[in-house]
């Protein structure tokens, strides 16, 4: 039944481009999910996972972080097809054996894409490869950890670093900061740093939480729902659930992209039959093509267009009785918006004043409107200050703590933001530190440590002996990938806790072990008390359990919290403060430490037994109150700003395929965006290439150049594309090599991975055969 790994890698001569798709989701799409899942674990593991997502007592959708209604009844089908696809590539029957390994030398797979790496299978037993070595070879468990624990001995705990991938469950992330914090480092990286960081930056100091303030059933009430730099029809498929039954009762649906998504435009719900076979609903009512980069003048000109508004006609649109009581900084914020350079702003936003005058239209005539965001607004330089100028529209009318308002940032990995609650932070704040010290009788370091673009730096300054990596692919997912594998291999020691081969395992430092762990599909059983469950909190700050049921496809495979147990005790010595034995025996034992650690996870145990779990406190969103130094709400005043390519140059956004998670490919096939068996490509506006004097499909060599300094990457295929003009796209992390690691979101830090300026020269070898379908 399984199908065979496949034996050829990507050719890119092989590139399909067809039309882009009007709607997501349908008839198509659980095709989709259910042929993949048949093909890669057979048809009774995919049947019994499939009906187990999401469901109570199942496993949490490990494909992305929106949340299952926690009021409402669950439909039999409570995932998408890129859900399916996700757990279609963790349930695959194929394995990566001793054998496997013993076939592969490590310099035929440095050169395979990610692509074949991944489609290899579940890796069944640990392995290593030292110095001088040309294979891994197998490793017991003891070995494996006896080694690690030598390595971290003979260095300082600030040349180890601890990176952690947002599928980390809670119960593994506590142990693994605490672990990191008994060594004595805030060595803390993790996949927030290049993803939501700047969501936390934004927020934390305007609104005093760094998450998002709405529930789902706020979906349900909202008169006006934003959708900012995000693709949900590809990346949170389950959210256009909530978006086309939003729209169905009258709410106003307004996209802000370059690109024309097909998620917003039309959606068949393939949870209800009527949905999947019927007519497609259109998603969203308004679309703003916006130039990448362009969205703080957009929203500076509602500001102004809200203010003006108001000063016609007082009292219509500003909530004056909420501003006054909860917010500070209005009228500085009132003064700075007072004047607007029209010119300038359609300039930046590449948007006419009279569609922008017709949204800030929409919204002064909203009573609740809900701004969601992703991607497209954090990985830009001043992602920071746009995100802020967000707030501030939301806190001018009030919509924070009722029903159908408020900040959604849309959460990628699906428990990154509950990572971030369990202490995974290298700037970690004293409360938490205190905490911790109080608990276990250890002394927390309270220096802090790399974030994720400092620990570039850190590999290429050969300051990193020994690196761990709790799931993910930090070689593939950060900015300069040549100098960042070359920094890696010049490491100690590399640990990576995974479930299937990936990029960071073949640029691996001078010693690397690969420990293979369950998923969360996966039955953990191996304790004397029974079958272990996790927990995992989702975008709108829901905890609730997670337990796998499959058999695991290896008999050697540890449970995360296991590993990370093990490993402490290998550092730390046997007789540790920290009862890591009795945490990995009973994981009951470390949601008890939890819930005397971290505010809002009393009684933790019981609670997150209950049906739906229980909802994290969220004061401005239960309470209209803001914990903020200040006590109260911030307005923020920021300068006008956007991105300007010189002549010659377009800016480069990237952005995930429908067929990939991540760094991780489940195939070749781009759907809605009409792209197939390829991902070298730069999607370009046609006017672009007429003034740029390039042919559509032409092959060219990519230069990015930032402050001064170039980066090429070689041979992708220009496709005519109607994307913003002046605003290229490209996939992640094909086009990481190219992003220069200074450039970053200020204050966050997050890598600059939509803002790119580049141009492009033919490349040096002819294009291939024809390339239409
Ligand atoms: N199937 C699947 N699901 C996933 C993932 C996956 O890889 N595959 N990844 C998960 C993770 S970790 C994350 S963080 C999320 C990511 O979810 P998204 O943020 O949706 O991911 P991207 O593909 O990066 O898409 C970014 C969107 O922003 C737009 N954009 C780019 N620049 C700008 C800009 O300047 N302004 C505006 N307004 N828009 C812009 C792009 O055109 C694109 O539509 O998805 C999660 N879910
Ligand atoms: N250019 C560009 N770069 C980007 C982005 C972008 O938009 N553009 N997005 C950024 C974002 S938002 C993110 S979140 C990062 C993603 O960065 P990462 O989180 O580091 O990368 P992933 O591709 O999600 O990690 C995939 C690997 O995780 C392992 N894995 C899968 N499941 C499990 C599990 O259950 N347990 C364990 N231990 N391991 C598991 C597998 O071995 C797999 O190879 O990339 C960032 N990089
Ligand atoms: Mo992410």
């Amino acid at each position: 039944m399984n199908r065979p790994a496949p034996t050829q890698d990507i050719n890119e001569d092989d590139l399909l481009v067809g039309k882009p798709k009007r709607s997501a989701a349908g008839v198509e799409a659980v095709k989709v999910s259910l042929e993949r899942g048949f093909a890669e674990a057979g048809v009774t593991r995919t049947i019994r996972s499939m009906l187990r997502i999401n469901q109570r007592g199942g496993f949490d959708c490990p494909g992305c972080a929106w949340p299952e209604s926690i009021t409402g009844a669950r439909k039999p089908a409570e995932f998408c097809e890129n859900g399916a696809k996700a757990i279609a590539e963790e349930a695959t029957a194929r394995t990566v054996t001793p054998a496997w390994w013993a076939k592969h030398p490590i310099g035929v797979l440095r050169e395979k894409t990610e692509y074949w790496l991944g489609s290899q299978g579940r890796i069944t037993e640990p392995m290593a490869i030292r110095a001088g070595e040309t294979h891994y070879t197998p490793i017991t468990w003891a070995e494996a950890f006896r080694t690690i624990g030598e390595h971290v001995n003979a260095t300082t705990p600030d040349k180890c670093v601890f990176y952690t991938s947002g599928r980390t469950a809670n119960e593994t992330a506590f142990m693994y900061q605490l672990l990191a914090r008994s060594l004595g480092t805030n060595n803390l990286p993790d996949c927030s740093n290049m993803c939501h960081e700047s969501s936390g930056s934004a927020l934390n100091p305007t609104i005093g939480i760094g998450k998002g303030t709405v529930s789902l059933e706020d979906f349900e009430h909202a008169e006006l729902i934003f959708v900012v730099g995000q693709n949900p029809g590809t990346n949170h498929p389950r959210m256009l659930s909530a978006l086309s039954e939003a729209r169905k009762r009258g709410a106003r649906i307004v996209a802000v992209n370059p690109l024309p998504e097909a998620g917003f435009f039309g959606f068949k719900d393939p949870q209800s039959v009527g949905g999947m076979l019927g007519k497609s609903t259109d998603v969203s009512s308004h679309f703003l093509q916006i130039k990448v980069g362009g969205d703080l003048a957009l929203f500076q000109a509602f500001g102004h267009l809200l203010l003006a508004a108001e000063e016609k006609n007082p009292g219509t649109v500003v909530d004056r009785a909420f501003v006054d009581s909860a917010t500070d900084g209005f009228d500085a914020y009132k003064a700075a918006r007072a004047e607007l350079d029209w010119e300038a702003t359609e300039e930046a936003t590449g948007l006419t004043r009279t569609d922008i005058t017709a949204i800030a239209g929409l919204l002064i005539e909203s009573k609740a409107t809900i701004f969601c965001w992703a991607l497209g607004l954090t990985q830009q330089p001043h992602s920071v200050p746009t995100l802020k100028e967000i707030i501030n529209l939301l806190l001018m009318q009030g919509n924070f703590g009722k029903p159908g308002a408020g900040a959604c940032p849309v959460r990628g990995h699906s428990n990154v933001q509950g990572d971030r609650t369990m202490g995974i932070w290298e700037k970690p704040g004293e409360k938490l530190l205190a905490a911790l010290d109080a608990e276990f009788k250890i002394d927390s370091p309270r220096a802090h440590g790399y974030d994720s673009t400092e620990a570039l730096d850190a590999f290429e300054k050969d300051e990193v002996d020994v690196f761990v990596s709790m799931g993910g692919n930090f070689a593939l997912a950060n900015a300069e990938t040549e100098a960042l594998e070359a920094g890696m291999q010049r490491a100690k020691l590399t640990v990576h806790i995974s479930t299937k081969p990936n990029r960071s395992h073949v640029v691996h430092g001078q010693t690397s072990i690969i420990l293979p762990t369950l998923g969360r599909t996966d039955r953990d059983d191996k304790h004397s008390g029974g079958p272990q469950f996790l927990s995992v909190e989702d975008s709108m700050s829901v905890i609730h359990s997670t337990q796998g049921r499959l058999k695991p496809v290896s008999e050697h495979l540890l449970a995360e919290p296991v590993i990370v147990a093990r490993m402490a005790t290998a550092i730390l010595g046997e007789d540790h403060v920290v009862p890591w034995k009795g945490m990995a025996e009973d994981y009951d034992v470390i949601r008890d430490h939890i819930s005397r650690v971290l505010p809002g996870f009393e009684d933790f145990n019981r609670r997150v037994r209950g049906r739906n779990g229980f909802v994290l406190p969220n004061p401005p969103r239960d309470t209209r109150s803001f914990a903020t130094d200040i006590g109260k709400g911030r307005f923020t005043v920021s300068p006008f700003e956007a991105l300007h390519a010189p002549e010659g140059h377009l800016i480069l956004q990237t952005m995930r395929s429908h067929d990939q998670y991540n760094t991780t490919f489940y195939g070749l096939d781009d759907r809605y965006r009409g792209i197939k068996d390829g991902r070298r490509v730069i999607l370009i506006n046609p006017e672009d290439l007429v003034e740029l004097g390039l042919e559509d499909k032409a092959l060219v060599d990519v230069i990015s150049t930032f402050r001064g300094t170039e980066r090429r990457a070689n041979r992708f295929r220009l496709v005519s594309y109607p994307t913003a003009k002046g605003c290229a796209a490209a996939y992640f992390p094909e086009a990481n090599a190219l992003v220069h690691r200074d450039l970053v979101a200020r204050e966050s830090n997050t890598p600059g991975f939509k803002a790119m300026t580049v141009r492009f020269v033919p490349h040096s070898l002819q294009p291939g055969p024809t390339l239409d379908s």
